[in-house]
């Protein structure tokens, strides 16, 4: 009897999510509890989980935090059919309360009352749900033995055992398949439905990019040593990083979209996808980094970006002289701090709708984005960006920075080592070391090698394309037999980067990569 209630319980609660998916195709996408719910953990996880979840889960985080939940979900969903009786709604009491909280987190997610329904209505069947099957379980009860059946009198357990099967668990287990059929259909519908209706991909497909003011120049040959095991001066668009806060990937169409630009300005401007279509675009290449890109870590890439330059935008509406800050908002309502210095003081800042040769792809921002030389992503690179709210660093705080990280992101010259990679034995004699090096819109001016404490010895560079990419280096090595240890620094024009070794938060790790390997005899 009671695993029965746990499943009811369960069952019930699938009903809950099933069909508030179903209401949520024409509420809103943001709106579905599991969604909102879901953001609303990762808005307010702890930096150190956060931390912890990207360095061990890498781009599964989000799997792994809806796993977490759905963990949590069941066995909240079970206890609560276990204590539901008919004449006791303590189960349905707690799925209100879920409901509830769930209708106005979606609410305020989708920005808008209609974000409550998916989470009403959903509770709504969810509890009849809940009372039906266990009216059906009660009525069943006492035929079935309930634990209340005193275990010494025998004859009464003789009985109502052999009343179970045929009087009184047929309707409930048939009750129960048909309320895990409906939950499932109707989430699998919302999620068809949904996804068909809000998805750009098909629309991306049909954008056709606009040539830049000038094509880039070709890449001097030696900007690339294609070295094996090297990483690619550029990085594509498949293997290129992707982090961010968003559990669904926002889709957002080229007709819906505009970019405000408000705030301390002259005059506020909302440009829409066809106004930018009037302007011409300029292509750069630029390397992102993720602040909590760790030593030898490989959350940055270097992409060719198409894009309008953000410092004529900000012309069109005239910053303040009191402004600062640039806090750049995108749909899914996160945000990026970003001095209004780097986005004008003539530094290759863009809204970018091209990456590659393509439209950006929907995960890297789609349609529009920022990218600005010189400062990790969480301070600059909103994503489905829309808005930009001119401000002052007193008055404004983003995203991050109200999660304990810096203010300001400037990126860290930093050095990673591609090969060899760590642990595996390799054979002595010539070796190639070789990674890539990286200090945007500084420039990198030199990177050495150690072996083993030794002297620090400089390694060959591939040619610079500009000070916003990064550089390869590559260092032939005579391996002898054992184990060594390598390290790898690099110099900009301010000096060596600094070998204190510093963890990602608040504001980027710094230290020199080392990697320990064996040689074989
Ligand atoms: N809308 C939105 N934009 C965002 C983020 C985000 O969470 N939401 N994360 C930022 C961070 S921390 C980084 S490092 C870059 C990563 O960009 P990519 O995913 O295209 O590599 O995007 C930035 N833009
Ligand atoms: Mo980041």
């Amino acid at each position: 009897m009671a695993l029965l209630r746990v499943v009811a319980g369960i069952v019930a609660a699938a009903l809950v999510l099933g069909v508030a998916e179903l209401v949520a195709v024409f509420a809103g996408a943001q709106s579905a509890p599991a969604y909102a719910l879901g953001a609303t953990v990762v808005d307010h996880t702890p930096d150190g989980v956060r931390e912890w979840a990207i360095q061990t889960f890498g781009t599964s985080d989000k799997a792994v935090l809806f796993a977490c939940m759905g963990v949590v979900a069941v066995v909240v969903a079970g206890l609560a059919g276990l204590v539901e009786r008919t004449d006791r709604a303590i189960g349905s009491i707690a799925f209100g309360a879920f409901g509830v909280v769930a209708a106005v987190i979606g609410a305020s997610r989708a920005g808008s009352p209609a974000g409550a329904l998916p989470a009403l209505l959903g509770t709504a069947a969810g509890i009849l749900a809940l009372r039906a099957l266990t009216r059906r379980i009660d009525a069943a009860a006492p035929a079935l033995g309930a634990t209340t059946v005193p275990a010494s009198d025998d004859s009464a357990v003789t009985v109502s055992r052999s009343g179970a099967a045929g009087v009184g668990r047929r309707p409930i287990l048939g009750g129960i398949a048909a309320t895990g059929v409906f939950a499932v259909g109707a989430g699998l519908a919302g999620r068809l439905l949904g996804g068909a209706r809000s998805n750009v991909s098909a629309e991306r497909a049909t954008v056709a990019l606009p040539s830049p003011a000038t094509p880039l120049p070709e890449l001097p040959p030696e900007a690339d040593l294609r070295v094996p095991g090297l990483t690619p001066y550029l990085t594509s668009n498949r293997e290129f990083y992707r982090i961010d806060t968003a559990l669904i990937v926002p889709q957002v169409s080229t007709d819906s979209w505009s970019l405000r630009i408000h705030g301390l300005v002259e005059r506020e401007v909302v440009l829409s996808w066809d106004d930018l279509a009037r302007r011409t675009p300029v292509e750069r290449l630029v390397t992102l980094a993720c602040v909590s890109n760790p030593i030898n870590g490989d959350l940055i890439g270097n992409a060719r970006w198409l894009g309008y330059r953000v410092d004529e935008l900000l012309a069109e509406a005239g910053p303040r002289p009191e402004a600062d800050m640039v806090l750049s908002h995108s749909t899914d309502g996160w945000n990026a701090g970003t001095p209004l210095s780097a986005l004008t003081d003539g530094r290759d800042a863009l809204l970018a709708i091209g990456m590659n040769g393509e439209p950006l792809p929907v995960e890297h921002g789609y349609p529009a984005r920022l990218v600005v030389p010189g400062l990790y992503g969480y301070v600059s690179a909103t994503k489905w960006v829309t808005e930009l709210e001119v401000t002052r660093f007193d008055r404004a705080t983003a995203y991050w920075t109200r999660r304990g990280w810096s203010a300001r992101g400037p990126i860290k010259t930093g050095t990673r080592i591609d090969t060899p990679r760590g642990r595996g034995r390799i054979p002595q004699g010539r070796t190639t070391i070789a990674g890539v090096a990286w200090a945007q819109h500084r420039g990198i001016t030199g990177v050495e090698v150690q072996i083993d404490n030794g002297d620090w010895q400089p390694a060959r560079l591939s040619t610079e394309v500009s000070i916003d990419t990064w550089r390869q280096w590559v260092f032939e090595w005579d391996a002898t037999p054992g184990q060594h240890t390598i390290r790898a620094r690099s110099a900009d024009p301010a000096g060596t980067q600094t070998a204190v070794g510093q963890d990602v938060i608040p504001d980027g790790a710094t230290g020199y990569p080392t990697l320990t390997i064996q040689v074989r005899d």
